[in-house]
């Protein structure tokens, strides 16, 4: 029989910003659900990727000094990074920047253009550039952008729109029709209501800027980014390419997505697939935002997580190795919230579920079983069957897991296994097994349903824990990926694993945030180097400025003439000491007003978190001195 298919979907993610905690964890929890099909059996599709038409990474590549294709190049290999180290298990990395997508946007845009549903009008409005959005008076929250806070700007220009209007009423249609289209349910009412206050035509296409895919009949206009963006689902499965792929994997059976983008993916999306005359996605879920410590995660508040440091930072507290640290993470963004809702990440509750959940409750379980097997059975499985009570319960359990993990509620499936878990916990103590040495057949069966149960738990953990899982089933020696018992095979001997979750005995894990990496500046041509005027400076004179703590006023000598600079360094030296020193300066640097004080040109000098050093020469060269 052929397999079911299951292609499922997380949003692309704009270069821009870096991977952090929230962002990360919707890749796991599709990651999670990927892994869960495949494990009953599907045959799954998983696409993530990342969105790099946005305006901002036109003027962020701009303020570099480096052309945007380079930018997009280093910012997508970081993302590619993260998820392989955090093993989010994807077919396919898309990057809308990838050539077969191109051709996907620019044919579907003419499409929809031939059909008369795209046309050219004028787009007057607000524009976020961080969000990509268009926005209305009415959606301004004190002038600003709703969605990141941040500043829009007004803008008038030719635009392509996109009739979104003649849609409003056939997407009613479809939402009353397919009550599963959008979950959770209340984001679907919340959609609904939307379309039923009245649907505008969108704009779909800028003329500001260039960075991203020209109009095939009308290349002076870009194609705007959601519009590009959103296709990325048809191209991940070989849309235009390989028709085969394509039927079999679309309609997509899951786009997970964040609350915050909901309407483009419950109204623009669905309305561009029935213009194109293609079926719907059948889910899309949009589950909520993870804040840290109570406050929302943002770069100017500097409380963004970066995931591959806090999982270093645990492995070394906890001495675990990475793998497992990646998987505790894992498991703690699935099993704190409701998927769906908003979710807290608390250092003081990351711990306590470790400690409870896993070095407890799992780990206690792995250590006690193994150790009671090799003082029974010297490691060796011994020749028995699972107890049928405890086959019930296990049977009954993941019933019940597969029903929550069927309904996205990653964290009451894990709930279900942490039952078969507890009830091993409690078998142990009912039965006594240090009571039953003379009782070989009992005491066989009673070690063998725990390892059977353990395999059970352990494969149930798999789609969430990845790497621990593995690790488990391959102690057991054995990989069976069925959920029926008895394949535990009597003889074979165990693996004695040291503590997989050791106690971790801290209320809070340091954050090492130093040892992220300072971004690499790009290659430049040595006509970009020579364009420096550097120059040897004496220092003639020096002092603090008024009201600064960490301005210097410094008067040099280039020999044939004095200037004034001010240099931040007040901190490291003292005026006194500085005068009579010869260091670096830019000569050539457009004077700028420090302080009401125009500094003539800029100190070098070298730093870092913990040093600082002026640069001085190795043997005394005349002031004036070219550098080079
Ligand atoms: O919106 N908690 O990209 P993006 C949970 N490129 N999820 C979060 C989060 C948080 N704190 N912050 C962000 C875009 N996300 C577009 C998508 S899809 C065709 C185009 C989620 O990088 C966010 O909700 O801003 C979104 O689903 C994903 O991360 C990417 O966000």
């Amino acid at each position: 029989m052929e397999k079911e298919k299951f292609y499922i979907t997380t949003a692309i993610y704009y270069l821009n910003d870096k991977p952090h905690i929230g962002s990360v964890s919707e890749a796991i929890a599709a990651d999670v659900m990927a892994r869960y099909k495949r494990l009953r059996g599907f045959d799954v599709f998983f696409s993530t990727g990342t969105d790099e038409h946005a305006q901002k990474i036109e003027e962020r590549a701009k303020k570099e000094g480096i052309d945007p294709q380079e930018f997009v190049d280093r910012a997508s290999s970081v993302w590619k990074q993260i998820f392989n180290d955090f093993g989010i298990s994807y077919d396919r990395f898309i990057r809308t920047s990838d050539k077969d997508h191109i051709e996907v946007v620019k044919h579907f845009f003419q499409k929809l253009y031939e059909k008369g549903d795209i046309y050219l009008g004028t787009y007057e409005g607000w524009y976020c550039v961080r969000d990509a959005t268009f926005l209305k008076d009415s959606d301004l929250i004190d002038g600003k952008c709703p969605i990141c806070g941040g500043p829009v700007k007004k803008i008038k220009e030719p635009n392509y729109f996109f009739k979104l209007s003649k849609y409003e009423k056939p997407l009613l249609e479809y939402y009353e029709a397919h009550k599963d289209f959008l979950q959770p349910d209340f984001r679907y009412n919340e959609v609904i209501n939307v379309i039923k206050s009245g649907l505008q035509d969108v704009s779909v296409s800028r003329k500001s800027f260039k960075f991203g895919i020209p109009i095939p009949f009308d290349p002076d206009h870009t194609i705007y980014v959601w519009f590009d963006a959103l296709l990325n689902y048809l191209t991940s499965v070989g849309f235009l390419q390989d028709k085969e792929k394509f039927n079999h994997f679309w309609p997509a059976d899951l786009h997970l997505i964040g609350k915050d983008i909901t309407r483009f993916h419950g109204i623009i999306w669905p309305a561009m697939l029935m213009s194109y005359g293609l079926p719907l996605p059948k889910t899309i879920f949009a589950h909520g935002f993870w804040n840290l410590e109570g406050e929302k995660m943002s770069k100017s508040k500097g409380n963004v997580v970066n995931p591959s440091l806090f999982v270093e930072s645990f492995s070394g507290e906890a001495h675990i190795d990475k793998k497992t640290a990646v998987d505790v993470l894992r498991y703690y963004l699935s099993r704190e919230v409701t998927f769906g809702q908003d979710g807290n990440f608390k250092m003081e509750t990351f711990i306590s579920r470790y400690n409870s959940d896993l070095a407890n409750d799992f780990g206690n379980l792995l250590n006690r079983t193994v150790s009671m097997l090799y003082k029974y059975f010297d490691g060796y499985i011994p020749n028995g069957k699972t107890d049928p009570e405890s086959k019930e319960f296990i049977s009954k359990s993941e019933e019940e897991y597969f029903n929550k993990m069927d309904l996205f509620n990653l964290s009451q499936a894990l709930e279900s296994v942490w039952g078969i878990i507890n009830y091993l916990n409690n078998y142990i103590q009912v039965k006594q097994p240090w009571k039953l040495k003379n009782q070989r057949s009992t005491l066989s069966d009673v070690i063998y349903t725990l390892l059977e149960g353990i395999r059970h738990a352990s494969l149930l953990v798999s789609p969430f824990m990845p790497s621990v899982s593995e690790k488990i089933l391959k102690s057991l020696t054995n990989e069976e990926k069925s959920f029926n018992f008895d394949l535990l095979e009597s003889g074979n001997k165990v693996e004695k694993l040291p503590p997989i979750f050791p106690r971790l005995e801290k209320e809070k894990i340091k954050i090492d945030t130093k040892k992220e990496k300072p971004e690499e500046k790009p290659l430049i041509d040595y006509e970009d180097f020579a364009k420096l005027d550097l120059r040897v400076a004496k220092i003639i004179d020096a002092e603090k400025v008024p009201k600064s703590k960490k301005l210097i006023k410094l008067r040099i000598s280039l020999e044939d003439e004095e200037r004034t600079i001010v240099g931040g360094i007040a901190l490291h030296y003292n005026p006194e000491e500085l005068i009579g020193k010869k260091i670096i300066v830019i000569k050539n640097l457009k004077p700028r007003k420090l302080m009401g004080i125009t500094s003539q040109g800029m100190l070098l000098a070298a730093s870092n978190d913990e040093e600082f050093s002026l640069l001085s020469l190795d043997r005394d060269v005349k002031e004036g001195s070219k550098i080079s």
